[in-house]
């Protein structure tokens, strides 16, 4: 029989084992088990992982372990991998994985192999890419294209721009990529107020091609485009659309020669390595994207394949579940030491907790006695240190974090690079260990000043390490995330690919837009707040 999760064998084992050992200090744990930074590793896809500053021991792993299997999680990976429609409240497959799959290999959607549909849109975006890149796109006027604007929002925004900050490294210099999300007008401003339509280029990016924000920067850069080049006939040269409605995308003007597909089981935020990852394709070329691919691959397959005990994104899944589920951590911290990433905790911001912030359970039974998705947040190193770490290291809330680094720069300067690393391996340190009260009288400090000077250790945290941010190393970091996500969510039987608590203000939004711009005073019916507000609003825009 199915046992809620707090019924299950393995969480009541969890529970009890967690009154034994939460007090266990990590100095302890470490001085036991000389071996334990060596054993407490693991490593795929270019990627090492050592998970030994966690406060675990082999039976926490154990039982760990023994939840994964009580979850049925090998069954859930393997339902995701088949095509299975489990997405449930879309009835719909979840197969980014396909997005990476080699051409030959076979995934069916309802009977239809999928993995040609895909290689052929990647031969066609890389078709394009190489005429953008090669100066032999040109504009309406004749003129090649230099520039390139992402017109997005979510899933079709943070992916496209976290991964060309990513491997800007890699990105034709030539071309200038700009990025625009939010309906804001300032946006859309800011991005274009230096670039000339002539040389413009826009990727309007819109799974629905109906999302009120990106069809509303679109119409903007529609009218902007032609304001410069008077001609219908220019939109066919200056704008390109990435979408799975076809329909929309002709509605709108564009030519849907001009369309890049995809499909209803790629869901947005597990979108940037379809079509829509097509501002990265110019940005770096196709042998450079599917480097990308490849990394996503790699870590797909030892995700599939590997057992849990040696399998990262399970063991990131569920230590993950440890903490939120034991120790009530409210947070994850991740903290890349590579300016390159500075996208990519807010990129890992909508993956996690879009996916796994949820509150039923896949039957719809309401969770109530456990926590799902913590907040993720994150800074590059070393810049967080010097602001928000003081609360990781001495506040009272227990912050697990992960940190990200490299064996090399991608731009060597001097002893730069080691002082970075230098600073990734101290604050692991610091924060497992700590500084006792003794040590700080030890040094001299008076003895009311100890207790401030004293740091408690025992903060957990992950230490990530790759050789280099290639874009095959990015794809598979950017892969263990998305299925560290998909195991927790097994874990804590909910939907992680549905966004059903997107929809509520998006439909009071639309219902209040009129009653901002209307001509003569609305009638209001809200509440009394938000009918003051609105009336204020409008005395502030001159309105009755
Ligand atoms: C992602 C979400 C959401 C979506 C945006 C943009 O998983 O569904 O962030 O990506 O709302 O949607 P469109 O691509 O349809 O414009």
């Amino acid at each position: 029989m199915t046992h809620p999760l707090t019924q299950r064998p393995a969480w009541q084992a969890l529970a009890a084992h967690f009154d034994q050992i939460h007090q266990v200090h990590l100095r302890t744990l470490f001085a036991d088990d000389p071996q334990r930074g060596q054993r407490l590793t693991a490593e795929a896809a270019g990627l090492f992982l050592d998970y030994s500053k966690h406060r675990i021991t082999d039976e926490t792993l154990r039982l760990l372990l023994a939840l994964a299997e009580e979850c049925d999680l090998r069954g859930r990976i393997d339902a995701m991998f088949r095509g299975d429609k489990i997405n449930i409240t879309e009835n719909r497959a979840v197969l980014h994985v396909a997005l990476r799959a080699p051409a030959g290999q076979h995934i069916d959607v309802d009977g239809v192999d999928v993995v040609p549909d895909v290689h052929a849109v990647l031969d066609k975006m890389a078709g394009f890419a190489r005429l953008v890149r090669g100066g032999q796109w040109l504009g309406y006027t004749g003129r090649p294209i230099r520039n390139v604007v992402n017109i997005g929002i979510g899933g079709s925004d943070l992916g496209p721009v976290m991964a060309y900050e990513a491997l800007r490294h890699y990105s034709a210099r030539t071309l200038t990529f700009r990025f625009v999300s939010n309906v804001d007008g300032t946006d859309f401003a800011e991005a274009t107020h230096d670039l000339d339509p002539a040389e413009t280029l826009f990727i309007v990016a819109s799974k629905t091609f109906t999302t009120q924000e990106t069809m509303a920067n679109a119409h903007t850069a529609r009218a902007w485009t032609l304001a410069a080049l008077h001609d219908e006939a220019a939109i066919a040269r200056h704008f390109v659309a990435v979408s799975t409605n076809a329909a929309k995308v002709g509605e709108f003007g564009i030519d849907t020669a001009n369309m890049f597909g995809f499909w209803d089981w790629v869901g947005g935020r597990y979108s940037m390595d379809s079509a829509i990852g097509l501002s990265t394709m110019i940005a770096v070329g196709p042998e450079n994207f599917h480097a990308l691919l490849a990394g996503f691959h790699a870590m797909d397959e030892h995700f599939r394949t590997a057992p849990f005990e040696r399998n990262l994104p399970a063991l990131l899944g569920l230590l993950t579940v440890w903490y939120n589920g034991f120790f009530d951590a409210q947070t994850v911290a991740v903290l890349p030491y590579d300016q390159y990433l500075k996208r990519f905790p807010a990129y890992l911001q909508q993956l996690t907790m879009e996916s796994n912030g949820k509150r039923v359970t896949l039957a719809g039974a309401a969770i109530d006695d456990y926590q799902t998705s913590p907040i993720y947040w994150g800074e590059p190193g070393t810049n967080g240190q010097h602001s928000f770490y003081q609360l990781i290291h001495q506040g009272v809330k227990l912050i697990p974090c992960d940190f990200i680094g490299f064996g090399h720069s991608l731009n060597p300067l001097g002893n730069h690079h080691d002082l970075l690393m230098s600073n990734v391996f101290a604050q692991a340190e610091a924060l497992a260990f700590g500084k006792s009260t003794e040590q700080v009288l030890a040094e001299g400090t008076p003895a009311w000043l100890a207790p401030h000077r004293t740091f408690p250790g025992n903060r957990p945290s992950n230490v990530i390490l790759a050789e280099r941010l290639t874009p095959e190393i990015l794809g598979a970091l950017v892969a263990l995330y998305e299925h560290s996500v998909f195991v927790q969510g097994a874990i804590w039987d909910i939907n992680p690919f549905d966004q059903w608590g997107v929809e509520l203000g998006k439909a009071l939004a639309n219902r209040i837009t009129p009653e901002l711009t209307s001509e003569a005073a609305p009638e209001l019916s809200h509440d009394s707040s938000t009918n003051a507000l609105i009336r204020r609003y409008r005395a502030l825009r001159g309105r009755a």
